[in-house]
């Protein structure tokens, strides 16, 4: 790092479970981190409250374009990453249009304030395998076909494309990661994963008695939070912008994750899960697997968590949430 131009990076979604990992890991490579945050009647701080001395905090929605130019014009970061979303597929389903307007329009204002205050802002943008839906070949590849299945799906591929044409109109730095999924003890608790590890925790506490879920029949690709977000950065350091699946190449299903997670506390799921209706999708993913080998080759990135090791490292960090002895994110 060169000492008198220190890297200054703006995430925004820093307040949700990448956005924190991202500040925690340019923070270890000296960077200056500033945070865009939407504002709220409550602060939502929880999962960078460890990192609150050490980041700029600035005011600022994807829904409004003059917030983003400003928060640009202010900081004037050398990199951008958009972790920002609605990004719950179930609730896209019910809020479609607030999902489009986030999800998938403000990639576009965020894209165009970075061409209107600083062009050479590298950029990018948090790309999802939800694009691949149903999917069209297995393993799924940055040449894969495209075939979304929710609302959230379709507004993360407007964003993909926006990137994309942003990078080949205006000559952009623009890069899209399509993540498959990734998860951590500080994963939000209404997905699949993190519901069923503080469910283990809390049966296993004696202050939950079943868990109710949905398709257990469903396979995805998962891996660790921590190991994706250098996937992020490692992007934005090529000499040309390009777009990258970002994966494990496994696939198991909710029901293994399930067995897993409940052996790990020595429980059989089959005594506690609950098929429930209620958390079926209107349109479901069946089956994610991707295949990293440009991220290998090209960023020479690879993941260190295993599946059984993220599946005990949330359980183990839920049973400690639990027993109020974990105190923070940290
Ligand atoms: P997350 O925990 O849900 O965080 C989303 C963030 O977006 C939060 O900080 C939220 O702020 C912010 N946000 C929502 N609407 C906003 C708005 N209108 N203006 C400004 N900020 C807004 O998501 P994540 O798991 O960290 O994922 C990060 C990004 O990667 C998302 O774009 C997601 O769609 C994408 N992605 C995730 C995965 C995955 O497996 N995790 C895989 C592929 C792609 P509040 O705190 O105020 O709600
Ligand atoms: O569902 C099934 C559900 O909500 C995973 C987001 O980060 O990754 C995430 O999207 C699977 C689905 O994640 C329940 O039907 C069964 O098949 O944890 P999830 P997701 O939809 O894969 C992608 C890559 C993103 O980009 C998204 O932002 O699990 N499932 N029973 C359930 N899912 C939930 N949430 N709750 C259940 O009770």
């Amino acid at each position: 790092m060169n000492q008198l131009h220190p890297q200054r990076a703006l995430i925004t979604g820093i307040t949700g479970q990448d956005g924190s990992y991202l500040a925690e890991f340019l923070l270890s490579k000296d960077y200056e981190v500033i945070g865009l945050v939407r504002r709220s009647s409550m602060v939502s701080f929880e999962r960078i409250a460890h990192l609150q001395d050490k980041v700029h905090i600035v005011s600022g929605d994807l829904l409004d374009e003059a917030s983003l130019i400003e928060a640009l014009q202010k900081h004037q970061p050398n990199e951008v990453y958009n972790l920002a979303a609605q990004s719950f597929v179930q609730t896209s389903f019910g809020q479609p249009v607030l999902t489009g307007e986030t999800t998938a329009l403000g990639v576009t204002r965020l894209l165009d304030a970075i061409r209107i205050v600083d062009p050479t802002i590298r950029f990018y943008q948090a790309s999802s395998s939800e694009m691949f839906g149903k999917v069209q070949e297995v393993p799924q590849s940055e040449s894969t076909p495209f075939h979304p299945r929710s609302p959230y799906g379709v507004a993360k591929l407007y964003g993909h494309w926006i990137t994309v044409n942003y990078r080949e109109s205006y000559n952009l730095h623009a890069s899209s990661g399509i993540l498959f999924n990734h998860e951590s003890p500080r994963r939000g608790l209404e997905f699949v994963t993190r519901k069923i590890t503080h469910a283990v925790a809390a049966i296993h506490l004696g202050r939950q008695h079943d868990l109710r879920l949905g398709n257990l029949d469903a396979m995805r690709d998962w891996g660790f939070a921590g190991d994706y977000v250098k996937a992020m950065w490692l992007m934005l350091q090529q000499d040309k912008p390009d777009n990258y699946v970002v994966c494990t190449g496994e696939t198991h299903s909710v029901r293994e994750f399930c067995e897993l997670a409940f052996a790990h506390l020595n429980m059989d799921y089959k005594d506690y899960v609950v098929v429930d209706k209620a958390f079926f999708r209107p349109a479901e993913v069946d089956l994610l697997v991707g295949d990293p080998s440009k991220a290998h080759k090209s960023l020479s990135w690879y993941r260190e968590v295993s599946f059984k090791d993220l599946i005990a490292m949330m359980v183990q960090a839920d049973l400690e949430l639990l027993q109020g002895k974990l105190k923070s994110f940290s």
